[in-house]
């Protein structure tokens, strides 16, 4: 390989360090990532809530054996349990559900009976499961997951469930709760945004979800004591990467190169070339200034149909639980909402409707008694715009309705807000109405495009969006830092093969 072409990586989140990883292991010597802010790992975060360890982004490892390469990594640097590397959890199928033991809750103030309640939520599920199998079939009934989901539970109740109406609402209200939990999981603002023909391309791996003990950030501490240690500019936000040699300097000396990377505050690079690992959420916002030639429609068009949307978090922190020992998730249950829905009438008065409720943070012994609520979509991006005590109102006073008691009061929260966040502008992609595989092809393709004839793979792109079946994910992103990183490697050994042939 040409060891000495010049690579400029943009973002220094898993995919760009996967990506400079991998070219360094290549032979590669001149490679720079350049991140925009003053910390690496993008959206692996790990935090503090007082004295505990809590993960603001990527919480899991989905689907750790030996297939994934975030928990092979995991493993070789020894940041999991002996529980989480066992045989017995890496052969478990869950098909990315974790069978979480559960705690019902309704909005008057009742805990609900789980006999009544296990049998909606093993409804959903199946239902859940077929919406996956619409992918292989190539068949599409609706054109949209959470409408699929609402005719066909509504139909089952109707023609299925015998019980007396109150407890049919209460049964209906339950799967609107779940259907608030997958646009979480999803990370969109309805499940009828999301596409039901594309949604089975997200593949699971096997193994039961695991979290790393001392935070998800020690994966990109041992990834980064890896790499040459000045290797990241940081607080650099790129503004636009110039390609085909459109960027005229008059201090260029020597030898010239195809693309230029222009910076905020006006510093430039040149490289032969660039790997951009910036997030959907930033691509969209500023897709017809980051690159200059402007992206190809199609290019520009995928990226529009793309979905991106927003998942956050919000820790609490509690003097005793109020939930039972073994429980490691909180589904809270609005009697009013027997109609199957995802989104709240008025953003501002009722956002908070939105949170599904909580998983527990476990093993009780290192965490104390420390929640995680869920809220996706536009209600969780206004409550990024609340003061943090703002939230702490409304969540208190969220949970003393849902438990009866009027006394109960967090004593820390944190919570994450990644809509605000400028560089990312929410959490993760997902596969919109109207999308396929092919607009994910479409933005992972180098320019420029096949058949010109100006220099090949002056830009490339990875990160999570760029991933076929594990987009949305840790180990997807990686992946994809690596598959660019090897699609150089394979350029430049073809181009010296094809000189040695020639001698
Ligand atoms: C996972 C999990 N997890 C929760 C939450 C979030 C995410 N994910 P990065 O953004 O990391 O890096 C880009 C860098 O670029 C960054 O540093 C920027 O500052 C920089 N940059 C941007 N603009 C720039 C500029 N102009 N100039 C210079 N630099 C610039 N993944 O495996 N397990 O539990 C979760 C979760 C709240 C926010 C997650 C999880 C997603 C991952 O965090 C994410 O994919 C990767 O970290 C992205 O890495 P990257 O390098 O691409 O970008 C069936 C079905 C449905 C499908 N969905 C399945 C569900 C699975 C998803 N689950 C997620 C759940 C949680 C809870």
């Amino acid at each position: 390989p040409a060891v000495d072409a010049k690579i400029l990586i943009v973002g220094c989140g898993i995919s760009g360090i996967g990506a400079a990883q991998r070219l360094i292991q290549h032979g590669f010597s001149n490679v720079r990532i350049i991140e925009a802010t003053s910390r690496s790992g993008g959206r692996i975060k790990t935090g503090r809530l007082g004295s505990n360890i809590v993960e603001v982004g990527a919480n899991w490892i989905h689907g750790p054996s030996q297939e994934n390469p975030v928990f092979q990594l995991a493993c070789h640097y020894q940041l999991l349990s002996k529980e989480s590397m066992s045989e017995e959890n890496q052969s478990a199928d869950i098909g990315g559900h974790p069978p979480f033991v559960p705690n019902w809750f309704s909005s008057s103030g009742r805990k609900l009976d789980p006999d009544v309640m296990g049998p909606a939520v093993e409804l959903f599920m199946t239902l859940f499961e077929k919406c996956q199998e619409f992918h292989a079939s190539g068949e599409e009934p609706m054109p949209t997951v959470g409408e699929f989901l609402k005719r066909e539970a509504l139909r089952i109740a109707h023609e299925e469930w015998e019980e007396d109406q109150a407890t049919k609402d209460l049964k209906l209200a339950l799967l609107s709760t779940m259907l608030k939990l997958e646009c979480c999981v999803s990370g969109t603002h309805t499940m009828d945004d999301v596409g039901l023909g594309a949604f089975g391309m997200y593949k699971t791996l096997p193994g039961l979800d695991c979290t790393f003990p001392g935070g998800y950030d020690g994966l990109i501490k041992h990834m980064m004591n890896e790499l040459p240690a000045d290797i990241v500019l940081y607080n650099k936000p790129v503004k636009c990467v110039h390609w085909n040699n459109t960027y005229k300097q008059s201090s260029s000396k020597g030898r010239t190169y195809p693309v230029t990377v222009e910076c905020v505050n006006g510093e430039t690079f040149e490289a032969d070339h660039v790997i951009v690992t910036i997030p959907l959420g930033y691509l969209k916002k500023h897709q017809d200034t980051l690159l200059h030639p402007p992206l190809p429609l199609h290019k520009l068009h995928s990226i529009q149909r793309m979905g991106f949307g927003t998942n956050n978090k919000i820790f609490l922190e509690f003097e005793k639980p109020f939930w039972s020992e073994d429980c490691e998730v909180i589904y809270l249950v609005w009697d009013d909402e027997p109609d199957l829905v995802d989104v709240v009438s008025d953003v501002k008065t009722a956002w908070i409707k939105k949170l599904f409720g909580f998983t527990v943070l476990k093993p009780m012994e290192r965490f104390g008694h420390v929640l995680c609520g869920w809220i996706a979509g536009h209600e969780s991006e206004y409550m990024e715009t609340l003061t943090e005590f703002e939230v702490l109102q409304a969540v208190t006073q969220l949970i003393r309705r849902f438990t009866g008691n009027p006394t109960i009061a967090p004593k820390k929260l944190l919570r994450s807000q990644w809509f605000h966040e400028p560089y990312t502008y929410g959490s993760y992609t997902y596969v919109a109405k109207g999308c396929s595989g092919y607009d994910i092809d479409n933005l992972a393709e180098p320019l420029p495009l096949p058949g010109s004839n100006s220099q090949p793979l002056q830009v490339m792109f990875a990160g999570e969006a760029t991933h076929r079946s594990f987009f949305s994910t840790v180990h997807g992103a990686l992946i994809t830092g690596w598959r660019e990183a090897d699609r150089l490697h394979t350029h430049y050994t073809t181009l010296s093969g094809q000189m040695i042939s020639k001698l």
